[in-house]
């Protein structure tokens, strides 16, 4: 139903994208989706790139009068980099880095220089998935869906004592850490592991963990498997570069427990289906439970490191070490928007195709009537009946 594209390269004139599938009548501001971009460029463990960007979105089709119109809107983005790279002698790039799309995509697509390669390839291209993105975050925001991203681990480090209950304060503790963690015990071990893999020339990893509160019950499908909005979200996530594994709530781990320790159990409170746990992440079967979405994404190093690596120059046919340009030490606290842009195009896809309507004012009045987790909302039979098939 949503569908979106996007074009670029690193260091061309500019990034371009179209999303299509998003209903009229949202009130979507330029100013808004800068926002969200500007997060995504924190100077932590950035390398020089981002003291040259400064994203910023143009908006030329599809959103007029900051109202989405019911057509695709189209965006573009400035590479500012641009500047310092159009009309320049280039020096080919002849090593592949191992990690990166280097190698496979020079061989695929029989490549002189993988300069070709890297430039699509590069991470730069998530500033335009998550301005798409940030569309769809603001609609659900609009729709009372709640979205929030925080750096979960960095290395060996992991975030401790979370309560996830109040997400304004905890968007609060985030908004002032600079490596986007509402803890702040966290945050200083966070810091001084990117200040630490800096020194030693090297990369580092980490997680993000995103969630999605205020949704209906049974957005996504258990009857296929391209319907189910578990594998929807991992899909989406797993296509960030860098990205090595997705878990859905407390699924990495899982494996480990006994049924008894890892469902949540259904209690009846006052006429209401509640949940004390939500190991499950908020979907069973494909489909959420109504308690929140719980989804993180475990981001590798980065491959473009300090210190070399071994490869072969693919020109000279030697044993050789990889060549270091420019990059980021630890990509982590700047990635977060991204999924959390990511989450909302798969989560409003999945709320359009439950609720229909081509308009704001149709999708409220068809969410408000969704049934709930209340007991009532059941039409249940105690009879016996036949499984009948005319065969
Ligand atoms: C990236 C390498 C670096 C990052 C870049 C992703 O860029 P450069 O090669 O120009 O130094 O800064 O990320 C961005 C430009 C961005 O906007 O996120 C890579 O190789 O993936």
């Amino acid at each position: 139903m949503i569908k979106y594209l996007t074009a670029g390269e690193s260091h061309g004139p500019e990034l371009s994208g179209i999303i299509e599938g998003i209903p009229a009548g949202f009130e979507i501001r330029k100013a808004e989706i800068d926002e969200i971009l500007a997060k995504r460029q924190l100077k932590i463990g950035a390398g020089g790139r981002m003291n040259v960007e400064q994203d910023q979105v143009s908006i030329t089709a599809g959103i007029v009068n900051n109202l989405t119109t019911g057509g695709p809107i189209a965006i573009t983005i400035k590479n500012r980099d641009w500047e310092n790279w159009k009309d320049k002698d280039i020096d080919p790039y002849l090593v592949p880095r191992p990690g990166h799309a280097d190698l496979a995509g020079t061989v695929k697509y029989n490549h002189s220089d993988i300069r070709h390669v890297l430039e699509r390839a590069s991470a730069r291209e998530t500033a335009m998935r998550t301005a798409l993105g940030s569309v769809c975050l603001l609609i659900l925001k609009d729709l009372n869906i709640d979205i929030f991203g925080y750096v979960a681990s960095i290395g060996s480090k992991t975030i401790k004592d979370i309560d996830l209950s109040d997400l304004v304060k905890l968007r609060d503790s985030k908004k002032s850490s600079p490596t986007m963690c509402p803890n702040s015990k966290s945050e200083i071990e966070f810091e001084n592991e990117i200040k630490i893999a800096r020194k030693k020339k090297d990369t580092l990893g980490g997680s993000i963990s995103v969630i999605v509160r205020g949704l209906p019950v049974g957005l996504g499908s258990y009857v296929q498997y391209n319907r189910k909005i578990d594998g929807r979200i991992a899909a989406a996530f797993m296509s960030v570069q860098s990205v090595k594994g997705v878990s859905i709530g407390n699924g990495i781990g899982a494996h480990k427990s006994f049924g008894t320790e890892f469902h949540d159990e259904i209690f009846l409170d006052n006429k209401e289906l509640l949940r004390n746990t939500n190991n499950s992440g908020g979907i069973e079967g494909g489909m959420t439970t109504g308690e929140d979405i719980v989804v993180s994404a475990y981001l590798k190093p980065i491959s473009t490191t300090l210190t070399p690596l071994k490869s072969v120059n693919l020109k000279t046919k030697e044993q050789v070490e990889t060549v270091y340009e420019r990059s980021d030490t630890c990509s982590v606290p700047r990635a977060v928007p991204i999924f959390e842009t990511l989450i909302a195009i798969e989560v409003l896809e999945c709320l359009l195709e439950k609720t229909g309507g081509d308009n704001k004012k149709e999708i409220i009045i068809r969410k408000e009537k969704l049934p709930g987790k209340f007991i009532d909302d059941f039409e249940m039979e105690n009879d016996k009946w036949t499984m009948r098939y005319d065969l």
